[in-house]
């Protein structure tokens, strides 16, 4: 049986009329019949370039439909696409390469030189480029070519992607995506958001992550939906595109900044038929005010890197504020200790799950893929949750040491080590405090060498060039010492709840 993602994704778009597919707002659509043509000749590119099924792209390219048919061509193919998020340094950038070693590297045009080097370091033969408008040497040498029109036939459990999530001590891990992971998840948000003939698809979400990746794009593909595609998220452009369209995906910062905008109005919103909200906690705040200016409330769903989407609150029945809901249909949830002992109803304890959303480790490192799941093969996600008597669920906490920001994640630990590193640094804490904007911002504490010549500001451009710009924190707080417990463990909760209000009054 033909398993490949694109072999569904293709069926189900190409159904649209010959205009639907990617509409660049302000600009010309790309329909459903070009991204299949594009994606087509980029896998006869691959072959040109001697790529074999298996072989690792690795891309870290701004938003554009090209990068969309990049993206198909690698499932067509057979290929294992590695998005990256476009604000990582080339420090960052070094040890993607190297540990996911890919036969081909796509790059914004101004980083071609160095990842050339990078690339030539550890063997990748092939750099190409695309830029923000998708033009550069990877579409130039495919549309020379014709199109290979045929789809790789792959198990379920053949790899379509890998997405790097961090770990809470040190590098961060590859999550291995299969084929089957990727369109369970996606025909399961389908059927359960309730897609109709006729729906128009928002999105502003980057497509380097699960959320815009995979839940937006596959979603309306399989609907063959039009899709109004934004560069990034602009709340004047939203608004305006609302009477035309019916489904809009974002993180929760989307939505207190769409709040701050009077032209959001219940008569903006007629069209709407949804309004979905994930990748962090949505404030009940939000939830209620959304409700109030727009008559519409969000549904607010949760999932991770490793296993996609989850869990979600119905279409039809009670949306509650935080709340994510209950589990997709297929995914089995179950609240834990820490010893992964079943808990009961209502107590805090970590969600574990199973099903066939659930990824399939992490690249090249089984010793934490197996720390990661249960005998039994539940997966331990590592967030703090409560189940009520119906099975809904709200994520409470972390377990994990992690930062949300603006639905991307910091990850103390990384940060600190950077910190750490810098002359005149004897050690540091990153924590995050409540942001009326990005919904947790980090903040770093800094205890200091005697005699060290060192200031915020020399801090925030010394890491510039190693950590991605949303990873440093937003403000340093210099101290004598960080408090510790009795076992010399930095006690954050302190730091936490001395510090929560000093971004009350930052605005968007
Ligand atoms: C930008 N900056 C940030 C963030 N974004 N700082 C902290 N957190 C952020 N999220 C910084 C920039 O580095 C820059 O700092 C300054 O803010 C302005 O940058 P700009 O590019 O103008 O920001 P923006 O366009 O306003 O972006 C904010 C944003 C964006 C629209 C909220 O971050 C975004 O699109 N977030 C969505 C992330 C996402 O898709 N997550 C899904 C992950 P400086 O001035 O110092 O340079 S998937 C996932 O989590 C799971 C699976 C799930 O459940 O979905
Ligand atoms: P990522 O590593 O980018 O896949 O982020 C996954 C993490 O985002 C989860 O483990 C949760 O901690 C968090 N998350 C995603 N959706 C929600 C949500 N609706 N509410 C709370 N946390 C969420």
């Amino acid at each position: 049986m033909q398993e490949n993602l694109y072999y569904l994704l293709r069926e189900r778009s190409l159904k649209s009329p010959v205009d639907l597919g990617l509409e660049i707002v302000g600009g010309k659509t790309v329909s459903y019949a070009d991204l299949d043509n594009g994606s087509a000749r980029i896998a006869k590119l691959f072959q040109e370039l001697c790529l074999v099924p298996g072989d690792r792209v690795l891309v870290q390219v701004d938003k554009s439909p090209q990068a969309v048919m990049l993206y198909l061509g690698c499932l067509r193919a057979g290929m294992v696409y590695v998005p990256l998020n476009t604000a990582y340094t080339a420090t960052e950038l070094a040890y993607f390469l190297s540990d996911s070693e890919p036969r081909l590297v796509v790059c914004g045009p101004q980083a071609a030189d160095k990842i050339e080097l990078e690339a030539a370091r550890i063997g990748a033969p092939h750099v190409l480029t695309m830029d923000e408008r998708g033009a550069g040497t990877l579409m130039e040498q495919a549309g020379t070519l014709p199109p290979k029109n045929d789809i790789l036939s792959l198990k379920s459990g053949d790899l379509g992607a890998i997405l790097y999530t961090s770990g809470t001590t040190g590098r961060s891990k590859g999550a291995m995506l299969s084929h089957g992971n990727l369109s369970s998840n996606a025909l399961a948000l389908h059927r359960i958001w309730g897609w109709i003939p006729g729906d128009v698809l928002i999105h502003a979400l980057p497509i380097f992550h699960v959320h815009g990746l995979f839940v937006a794009l596959h979603t309306a593909m399989l609907n063959a939906s039009r899709i109004l595609f934004l560069p990034r998220f602009d709340a004047d452009k939203i608004i305006n595109l609302l009477p035309r369209a019916t489904v809009m995906m974002g993180v929760p910062t989307f939505y207190t900044r769409l709040l701050h905008n009077p032209a959001l109005t219940h008569d903006a919103c007629r069209n709407m038929r949804l309004f979905i909200s994930g990748s962090a906690p949505l404030l009940k705040e939000t939830f209620e005010s959304f409700e109030t200016r727009t008559g519409h409330r969000i549904l607010e769903r949760y999932g991770m890197t490793e296993a996609g989407m989850i869990t979600s609150n119905p279409l039809d029945g009670e949306r509650l504020p935080e709340t994510v809901g209950f589990p997709l249909p297929d995914v089995k949830a179950r609240v834990a200790d820490e010893h992964g002992v079943a808990l009961g109803t209502d107590e805090v304890g970590v969600l574990e799950i199973k099903g066939p959303n659930v990824f399939q480790g992490y690249w090249r490192a089984p010793d934490k893929t197996q720390a990661e799941f249960r005998d039994d093969g539940y997966f331990i996600t590592g967030d703090l949750v409560r189940m009520d008597q119906e099975g809904r669920i709200s994520v409470v906490g972390r377990a994990k040491d992690l930062i949300i920001s603006g639905g991307y994640n910091v990850y103390p630990k990384e940060v600190e080590v950077c910190i750490d590193n810098l002359e005149g640094v004897a050690e540091s804490a990153v924590i995050g405090i409540p942001h009326p904007d990005f919904g947790e911002g980090a903040v770093g504490f800094v205890v200091l060498h005697r005699d060290a010549n060192v200031s915020e500001r020399s801090i925030k451009d010394a890491l510039a060039d190693s950590l991605a710009r949303f990873k440093i924190p937003k403000k340093f707080f210099f101290v004598d010492e960080l408090p510790r417990n009795t076992m010399g463990k930095v006690q954050k909760n302190l730091l936490r709840e001395r510090y929560s209000d000093i971004f009350r009054n930052t605005g968007p």
